[in-house]
């Protein structure tokens, strides 16, 4: 059985993840309108995988005696100033997302709850490997800077950036 402060917090960590959702279907939407499908494809799967973080909290409040909360959502921007802005706020919020993670695992310790501090754990994890895809990312926008048939070849590549980060994980192990 979880605490209602426990409660309280995932639920407020079942609003983020919502909210990650709901933001980056709305670039992946910009960017298929600007015509950048890789990206967009790129983007609609992180939304997807969004969703996917915040069933796995709901579930995991209802099975914990708690009440997974299905909250309200502030619209998100429908425009960006390009690429790179765009992935800068892609990192950006992840890092805030990661410091909520780390807050959450803060406060089980503090209330001894070890069960919900384990299950924590596959978001700790989650966290490093999409900042750490972020980053890569913006890396490659840098190297493009402000050249088009870069980008193009980027919007066609993008899917790639994410499969040689994991087999790079698998690599070491
Ligand atoms: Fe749920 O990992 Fe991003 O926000």
């Amino acid at each position: 059985m979880i605490s209602p402060k426990i409660a309280t917090s995932l639920n407020q960590q079942v609003q983020l993840e919502a909210e990650s959702s709901q933001i980056y279907l709305a670039m992946a939407s910009w960017a298929e309108v600007e015509g950048y499908n890789g990206i967009a494809d790129f983007l609609f799967k992180h939304s997807d995988e969004e969703r996917i973080h915040m069933l796995k909290l709901i579930k995991f409040i209802n099975e914990r005696g708690g009440h997974g909360i299905i909250p309200a959502l502030p619209q998100p921007a429908q425009k960006y100033k390009g690429i790179r802005p765009l992935f800068e706020q892609v990192l950006n919020h992840e890092i805030h997302v990661s410091e909520e993670i780390n807050k959450l695992v803060d406060i089980c310790l503090k209330e001894k709850d070890y069960t919900t501090h384990n299950f924590l754990q596959w978001y700790v994890s989650e966290q490093i490997e999409e900042e750490a895809l972020a980053r890569r990312v913006i890396d490659k926008l840098k190297l493009i800077g402000d050249d088009k048939g870069g980008l193009y070849l980027f919007d066609r590549d993008i899917v790639t950036i994410e499969v040689s980060l994991k087999s790079e994980k698998g690599g070491r192990g």
